[in-house]
């Protein structure tokens, strides 16, 4: 198929922007770090924790150029670009460590950027810039919609949505869609209907009992400055997948309407963001998945799928031609490891990478390197071995933050208590095995479920001297060896 008027447009926009970024980097060697990873996969605290930890010299045994002295000097500077709000860093600090209260969610794009001095092995000084992009990962499933139709979509989003739980969730908007006839006269009134409880099945999907993962359009979902706007105004119709609209129906309308969704929200992004990036960490919040139950957790794996493939587009399709994405290494990362006893981490860590293997299989082929860690960007909790009967279980101490409860008791956020939250099997296949593999909130009560993972509050520091407190985390220093350490050698 021969390029598109709009799809040549773009070459030249990329292939522009290459080059501008290329200049750069001869006189300023940089790397572009994208952190992502879906709505409360933990971006905010990561990127937050890593600065705070290469400013302020926090304990990495692991990340080699800090351990051994060879990093003089962490600072924050200006950011390049001027479109995009900067990361509130220092007020996440300041939340974290004197409020002890996690930092609030954000639902946009935002960047820093941080100027490491270090000193080459060879022992000449050098210095690396790191911009740090922290974007949603809804807006990273939404690039594999470029190679789609809308009837494609449609029908692919209409299949998703009659399997189990999903389709229970569906109802309402399956009851509306039967009453649409798509080669019918195009209707504001009633797209506007769909469009809004296709919307409410999509947010019922990440609702904590389901915390499905795949749910493309993710602007719904975040609509930011885009809230009613035709672009996010459309909503799938039963119309099969290799068929076109006739003109002026409704079908037409949202035919029209998913376009623009595609030229407003997802090739601005693929254009100015994703494209530019080098290196890439996705954060995934694995235990919500467990919390929530087996569907979950299949979800979840189709997501990373998702995702992973985004790091192909441009590969194989138009894009490659002029323009060659430039990420060269991958990491996947479980977050928020501290739920679990250390006895499970490198458990976590299996599960994930079991989760991401086939996708993996498939990205290796585009020569990136691609690894697996759990971790936790802070640490809010200690371990304790707690007698029960004979038994000792391998527990974790930490305050639950105020309102959590559990067996029917609720904390006040300043009470501390040992807590067992299951424990991961040894073989991660286990967890892959159908809906009976483990039990989850989606389908038991809260006592019965394997996993129950309590929000604690972020950990008390201890103050000694006058220099300001590290955060303590969990193989945070290791995915930064991974993602950063090549490059100050
Ligand atoms: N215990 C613990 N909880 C975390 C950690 N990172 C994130 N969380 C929890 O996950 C929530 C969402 O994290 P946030 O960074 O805001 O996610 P984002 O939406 O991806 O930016 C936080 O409010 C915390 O409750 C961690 O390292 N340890
Ligand atoms: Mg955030």
């Amino acid at each position: 198929m021969a390029p598109s008027f709009s799809e040549i447009i773009e070459e030249a926009r990329l292939s522009a922007r290459a080059l501008i970024d290329y200049g750069e980097q001869l006189f300023n060697p940089t790397v572009r770090l994208g952190v992502t990873g879906l709505s409360r996969a933990g971006k905010t605290v990561f990127i937050t924790a890593l600065v705070h930890g290469l400013t302020r010299g926090g304990r990495f045994p692991v990340f080699e150029a800090l351990a051994t002295g060879r990093i003089a000097r962490a600072h924050l500077e200006p950011q390049p670009d001027d479109a995009v709000p900067r990361f509130a860093y220092e007020s996440h600090v300041r939340t974290l460590i004197e409020e002890r209260r996690w930092p609030d969610s954000t639902v946009d794009i935002s960047e820093l950027r941080l100027v490491v001095d270090y000193q080459r092995h060879n022992g000449a000084d050098r210095t690396l810039t790191l911009d740090i992009v922290d974007y949603p990962g809804e807006w990273l499933l939404d690039l594999p919609l470029l190679g789609k139709s809308y009837e494609q979509w449609a029908s692919e989003s209409l299949k998703l949505s009659r399997d189990e739980p999903r389709a229970h969730l569906a109802t309402e908007w399956h009851a509306h869609l039967a009453t649409l006839k798509a080669e019918a006269r195009e209707d504001e009134q009633a797209t506007l209907t769909a469009a809004k409880l296709f919307t409410n099945y999509l947010r019922a999907c990440r609702d904590e009992r389901f915390a499905m993962s795949l749910l493309p359009p993710g602007r719904f979902l975040l609509p930011g400055n885009l809230a009613g706007s035709p672009a996010l105004t459309f909503a799938p119709l039963d119309v099969p997948a290799d068929s076109r609209a006739p003109e002026g129906s409704l079908w037409a309308m949202m035919v029209r309407r998913y376009e623009a969704y595609k030229d407003v929200v997802v090739r601005p992004f693929f254009r100015d963001h994703f494209a530019r990036l080098d290196r890439q960490i996705v954060l995934v919040d694995a235990l919500a998945a467990f919390n929530s139950g087996p569907d979950a957790l299949r979800d979840l794996e189709a997501a990373l799928a998702g995702i992973l493939d985004c790091f192909r587009v441009g590969r194989g399709s138009f894009l490659s031609s002029l323009f060659r994405p430039r990420i060269d290494r991958i990491l996947f990362a479980a977050t928020k490891a501290d739920h679990l006893h250390h006895a499970s981490h490198d458990r976590l860590e299996a599960v994930l990478r079991r989760a991401v293997s086939d996708a993996v299989a498939r990205a290796e082929q585009t020569g990136a390197q691609i690894d697996v860690v759990a971790l936790a960007a802070v640490r809010a909790t200690r371990e304790a071995t707690v007698a029960k009967g004979r038994d000792k279980l391998p527990s974790i101490l930490g305050t639950p933050a105020a309102g959590e409860t559990a067996n029917g008791k609720a904390f006040d956020g300043a009470t501390e208590v040992a807590t067992f939250p299951g424990d991961l099997p040894a073989d991660p296949e286990a967890m892959f095995n159908g809906a009976d593999s483990f039990q989850g909130l989606a389908s038991a009560a809260g006592d019965r479920s394997d996993f129950r993972f309590l929000r604690f509050r972020p950990p008390q520091l201890e103050h000694n001297g006058d220099g300001e407190p590290v955060l303590p985390h969990i193989r945070l220093d290791r995915a930064l060896q991974f993602l950063i350490g090549d490059r100050l050698q």
